[in-house]
């Protein structure tokens, strides 16, 4: 049973992109994880191939017709597919650790890429469409958002880091942002290594680490230690909108 990631893009040339080297391309040669684009353009009807229309209301760009993008879920997605149906928009709820690891546990994802100035909201809510952004800036398009998405549940799925790197995901999931690392030389032009990373005192090394994570989590993002973010919290949004109460 491997994990399954379906694309549907208006340029499934980028795929896999990076996403076919390093840990990621290595796990999918392992066939631990399997990535498909599929052209959005393929499920259009007329002669000319259309996807999109001018928006309803009036202003600026084009938008993806409802009908246009069912048609490319139904002939992408089996009927009865379990796999959650994401839309990448900067409209979206904020990816998070929390999110990445709920999507990296179930069978897989369906992706769909915006592009243009959005989709038409029909579709979006017919579909039950997980709407998530991966940041506060605007992309040209959801094809890279799709790819860090991917990129960080792949390296969730079991077997695909080793034990070591594995055992490093724990510190993300303190919500804290990680303490600074060191190697050697212990001195380079003339900047020590922290002397207490030479100790052996792990105890003391661990006290340190800690207390710079906090540092600098405090400094960086203060948003993480407050009620949303908090270690243990069972705050955030639910994997899927509509599992949510009234
Ligand atoms: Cl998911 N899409 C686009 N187009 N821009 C974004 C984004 C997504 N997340 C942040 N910016």
């Amino acid at each position: 049973m491997s994990w399954n990631a379906t694309v549907l893009t208006l340029f499934p040339g980028m795929f896999p992109g990076p996403l076919g080297t390093s840990l990621a391309g290595r796990a999918m040669e392992r066939g631990l994880w399997s990535l498909e684009a599929r052209d959005i353009r393929d499920a259009a009807t007329d002669r000319h191939r259309t996807v999109d229309d001018t928006p309803f209301g009036g202003g600026a760009g084009m938008v993806l017709r409802p009908d246009v993008v069912d048609a490319a879920i139904a002939a992408a997605v089996p009927e009865g597919d379990a796999r959650p149906l994401v839309f990448l928009t900067p409209r979206g709820v904020p990816l998070r650790q929390s999110l990445v690891r709920q999507l990296a546990a179930g069978p897989g994802v369906v992706a769909l890429c915006g592009r243009y100035e959005g989709v038409d909201q029909r579709v979006v809510e017919a579909r039950g469409m997980i709407e998530v952004s991966i940041g506060d800036y605007v992309l040209s398009g959801g094809e890279l958002a799709a790819m860090v998405l991917l990129d960080a549940c792949v390296r969730l799925i079991p077997g695909v880091m080793g034990a070591a790197e594995s055992a490093e995901e724990e510190s993300f999931s303190s919500n804290l942002l990680e303490y600074p690392h060191y190697t050697r030389p212990a001195e380079w032009r003339g900047l020590r290594v922290p002397e207490v990373l030479l100790s052996g005192h792990h105890a003391e090394v661990a006290r340190w680490r800690r207390e710079r994570s906090e540092a600098v989590t405090r400094e960086r993002r203060p948003d993480l230690l407050t009620e949303q973010g908090r270690p243990g919290s069972t705050a955030g949004a639910p994997l899927h909108p509509a599992a949510s109460p009234a």
